[in-house]
């Protein structure tokens, strides 16, 4: 068992765009395992290795009630199946306490490695397609504070910032 600490907003190194997994050996099992722990502690929906400063193409999500629904995406692909977007109110492990809503496409197809090692095709729908795509922009170094406007944004910055020099 291990939890693993969360970098948040403004950690430039939440800006990384992290490397394709080569392998999925004993040690991508270990961080995909740590990293299901760390995200049902949060509690979280989903995480990416992005936010654990992990540098490579990961993410956990688990959008059940009860954790019995989790999924490891292992270097992802996304297509967008058609123009429909949805919006949702987002959260994010790394921007702690902020909410706004963000757009994104609601019809899309993910290709990705399992643990396993096997290819699988997956359509998520409603939040597992929110969540999805939120982790997948982890993975290249975007946040959903990018998404809004620049004075809500910079008010969320400095509200952090202010928090973590307490905590320091
Ligand atoms: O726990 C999370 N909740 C959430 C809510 C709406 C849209 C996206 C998310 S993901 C977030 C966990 C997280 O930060 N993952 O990167
Ligand atoms: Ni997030």
């Amino acid at each position: 068992m291990a939890l693993l600490p969360i970098l948040e907003f403004p950690d430039p190194r939440l800006r990384t765009v992290a490397k394709p997994v080569e392998k999925v050996d004993d040690r991508i099992r270990k961080l995909a395992k740590d990293m299901l722990e760390t995200m049902y502690s949060a509690p979280g929906i989903g995480l990416a290795a992005t936010q654990v400063n992990v540098h490579e193409r990961i993410l956990v999500i688990d959008v059940s009630e009860d954790k019995s629904d989790p999924h490891v995406f292992i270097n992802p692909e996304i297509e967008v199946l058609d123009q429909e977007t949805q919006g949702y109110e987002e959260g994010c492990l790394s921007v702690p306490g902020f909410f706004e809503e963000v757009n994104r496409p609601a019809h899309i197809r993910i290709n990705a490695i399992g643990l396993d090692g096997e290819p699988y095709v997956m359509e998520p729908k409603g939040l597992l397609a929110v969540c999805v795509q939120h982790e997948i922009d982890h993975l290249d170094g975007k946040l959903f504070v990018d998404y809004i406007s620049p004075i809500k944004r910079q008010r969320i910055r400095s509200k952090l910032e202010k928090q973590q020099r307490k905590r320091a």
